[in-house]
């Protein structure tokens, strides 16, 4: 069989490319020391593919932010208030697009379907012309070819791409309705692939894993019925991230010359296209899983090639991952620190190359291979913490008494506002404050052994200290202790719950130079120690203000982990519900009256397919009720969301119950409130007034005029004054600037507030 990935992870081993866009960011090296960085990283990471022995190196899969920014650019899909020519942008201006500069605010970012990478939003204007910019893509094809490997370039199909785009302004029409005229480019651009001699071309349309409208399986079938038409060119198709299921029988009708189906979950939609394709097409199975780290079960694996074989040729098919490798970290090679046997689990990008060849091996070679691959397996299942007696028999124990109803918020509100005696308009902040270099430097120093602990938690103290006066002097209403002594929110808990692993070098980019370690779940979860509390005793020691309890709720901390697949999720996602619980209840019981539990990741993690969302939603408002539903009446309980498209979630979130609702609403103008207002939600809720993905300080005035719309929407009473999320990726000095900005906006609007009553 023929072997391929569909994408490799860019941003480096060392995460190089994310050093030499910040030194560029910086001013510390120019346009041709980054360009040449970037070429660096494409060419190992193509040799590390032909190394393994892929037959297939994919070329397009690199970016210097994301790539659907690219393909917005490579299509001339650029707003005109930049005023740049797309067809001879710059680095700088490239950047600009994606991060904004003094004159101009970046594009939205957004997350990329139930990913945590973000893309940003291409923005289509109704006088948009498409035209083509290939300098790039054809450039890196002749890279590669000048390596001598066999190229496969990677591009995001027409139909994925105006699915994602949003409209400027006011544009009446659809995305979609400009297909007809997108595909002259798109052939334009295969047909320019085809002179520099590449017959494959891999054509990623994530957009089969979702509920198809109408509109879009037309657009589908146009699109490649029009693309296929290039003559020299072959088309492998891709579709991933789940199911094509429903839409299995749009796909096999496709003039294309191969489809790739994601396989890693499910073996029916592969064993149904083998069945149907017919002799002349290619079946590129997606058997690694691209969205997790754990081995290969080659046995499996290879039991499900042997089912294709039935029905198709073998010179048909092509074994590949799932989906594209981004998603995972690049190589197991540098994790010394982790148990070796659980490193001996574990498959990261560089390992499942190896992985696809071994499965396209003869069966000689490959039987070894699965013997050895069933020894870990099973020797896994065996290994103590995998599964805990003790949590298993807790969990069957409590879990059905708990009582997931609190009395009603009605009468509860009454019992908090006596005991915490906030103004009209309570102004709090999301949690996180400034991760300086200092702080990141002292971390490190720490876990290095160069300085001690107890200087380190001398230094986490001052940083503290520091930051609840700032808060004080700023005159916010509820407090947070910072969370300087966290490196992440969700890595944190990780590192403290047993069941947890983390690793040291396994990141995986978020957006554009940043990255995160998503934490392995590997065996049964609980709590071994209380995890947040000292820090907020500490900072409620100093002031007279109250001071929230800050933690990361089950649906995030599941979310952006990866998550064990030997057990169902919803029996790791009671278990962890259960250990925050005990976390919060020792909170209540040490005087803490508020207590946020964070669900920044519930509305990201919403399944593509419609009839997955019920399961997922209730299995998230059951964890989160496991963990909220044992305090007192007084006891008032936070919660955070970010990315603003509730409307598919708004029931979740009254039966979260919380007392108080965050969210992210300012690059929106709060419309996102229509749903809350309209339904007349009942509890108290703070859309954020200042955005702070970008270091702009907003002032009074617009901050007051954001409360006005919000007052729109929501009465008084209800109302609380925050930003749209955590300030870790922000400078102190626009950080203070925007807080007494808010305060002041706060204090005005009421002032005015009383005067009209
Ligand atoms: N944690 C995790 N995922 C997230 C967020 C988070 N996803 C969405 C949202 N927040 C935005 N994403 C990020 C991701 C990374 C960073 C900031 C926002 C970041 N990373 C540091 C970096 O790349 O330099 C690394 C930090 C570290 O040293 O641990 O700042 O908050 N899991
Ligand atoms: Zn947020």
């Amino acid at each position: 069989y023929q072997t391929h990935i569909l994408g490799y992870p860019r941003i480096g081993a060392q995460r190089e490319l994310k050093w030499a866009l910040e030194k560029f960011w910086r001013g510390e090296i120019d346009a041709s020391q980054l360009e040449q960085q970037g070429r660096e990283l494409r060419k190992t990471h193509w040799r590390e593919q032909a190394d393994a022995g892929l037959d297939f190196v994919s070329v397009g899969d690199f970016s210097f932010y994301d790539q659907v920014l690219d393909t917005a650019c490579q299509f001339g899909i650029v707003p005109a208030r930049y005023g740049v020519n797309s067809a001879n942008l710059s680095l700088t201006e490239y950047f600009t697009l994606a991060r904004g500069n003094q004159q101009h605010a970046p594009l939205a970012l957004t997350k990329w379907l139930d990913t945590n990478y973000h893309y940003l939003v291409p923005e289509l204007a109704d006088d948009c012309e498409f035209k083509l910019n290939t300098n790039r893509l054809l450039a890196e094809i002749k890279e590669a070819l000048n390596e001598g490997h066999c190229v496969k370039p990677v591009i995001l199909g027409p139909v994925t791409l105006l699915s994602l785009c949003q409209l400027e302004g006011k544009s009446t029409t659809t995305p979609l309705s400009r297909l007809n005229e997108l595909l002259p480019i798109y052939v334009e651009l295969l047909e320019n692939i085809q002179r520099l001699g590449v017959s494959w071309v891999q054509i990623d349309e994530p957009i089969f894993c979702t509920d198809l409208a109408p509109d879009q399986q037309l657009a589908l079938s146009r699109a490649y019925e029009n693309l296929s038409g290039v003559e020299g060119i072959n088309i492998l198709l891709a579709t991933y991230f789940g199911e094509v299921r429903n839409h299995l029988n749009l796909l096999l009708t496709l003039p294309v010359a191969g489809i790739h189906i994601d396989a890693s979950q499910c073996d029916e939609d592969a064993i149904r296209a083998a069945k149907y394709l017919g002799s002349q097409k290619v079946l590129s199975l997606g058997i690694v899983d691209g969205r997790n780290v754990w081995l290969n079960d080659l046995q499996v694996s290879h039991q499900l090639v042997e089912k294709i074989r039935h029905h198709v040729d073998d010179s048909q098919i092509w074994l590949a991952s799932s989906c594209s490798l981004q998603y995972v970290p690049h190589t197991v090679a540098n994790e010394s620190n982790l148990e070796p046997q659980l490193r001996s689990w574990l498959s990261f990008a560089r390992q499942k190359l190896d992985e696809i060849v071994q499965l396209a091996q003869p069966l000689e070679s490959l039987l070894p291979a699965i013997e050895a691959n069933q020894l870990v397996l099973a020797e896994k299942l065996l290994t103590a913490g995998v599964i805990d007696s003790a949590v298993r028999e807790r969990l069957a124990e409590e879990l059905p008494n708990i009582d997931r109803n609190r009395t009603s918020y009605q009468q509860r509100k009454h019992k908090q506002q006596a005991a915490l005696q906030l103004p009209l308009l309570p102004s709090t902040t999301i949690g996180s404050f400034p991760q300086t270099k200092e702080i990141r430097k002292a971390r490190a120093q720490y876990l290095s052994g160069q300085i001690s602990a107890a200087d380190y938690q001398q230094f986490l103290q001052a940083e503290t200290r520091e930051c609840i006066h700032k808060q004080e002097e700023a005159g916010i209403d509820v407090l947070v202790h910072g969370e300087f002594e966290r490196n992440d929110m969700v890595e944190y808990f990780a590192s403290q719950l047993a069941g947890f692993a983390s690793t040291s070098a396994g990141w995986v980019q978020s957006y554009g130079s940043r990255c995160t370690k998503p934490p392995l779940i590997w065996g049964d979860v609980s709590r071994l120690q209380s995890m947040t509390l000292d820090w907020v005793k500490f900072a409620q020691s100093i002031t007279n203000k109250p001071v929230k309890g800050m933690l990361t709720g089950t649906t995030t901390i599941l979310q952006w982990s990866f998550l064990r697949n030997d057990i169902p999720r919803r029996h790791v996602s009671q278990q962890i519900a259960l250990a925050l619980r005990d976390e919060v209840l020792e909170l209540e019981a040490n005087g803490v009256q508020i207590i946020q539990v964070d669900e920044a990741a519930l509305r990201e993690g919403l399944p593509l397919r419609n009839d997955k969302q019920a399961d997922y939603l209730d299995e998230s408002v059951d964890s989160f009720l496991i963990t909220t539903s044992g305090v007192r009446e007084e006891t008032q309980i936070h919660t955070h969301m970010c990315y603003s498209q509730f409307n598919a979630i708004y029931e979740s979130i009254i039966a979260l119950d919380a007392d108080v609702i965050s969210i992210e609403a300012t690059r929106n103008q709060m419309k996102l409130l229509d749903v809350f207002s309209q339904s007349a939600y009942p509890n108290q809720i703070g859309p954020g007034v200042w955005d702070i993905h970008s270091p702009r300080v907003p002032s009074v005035a617009e901050i007051k005029s954001l409360i006005k719309k919000a007052l729109y929407y929501i009465p008084a009473e209800q109302l609380w004054i925050n930003p749209d999320c955590g300030l870790k990726t922000r400078g102190w000095l626009e950080t203070e600037a925007s807080m007494k900005n808010l305060v002041s906006a706060c204090r005005e609007i009421r002032a005015e507030l009383c005067e009209s009553a």
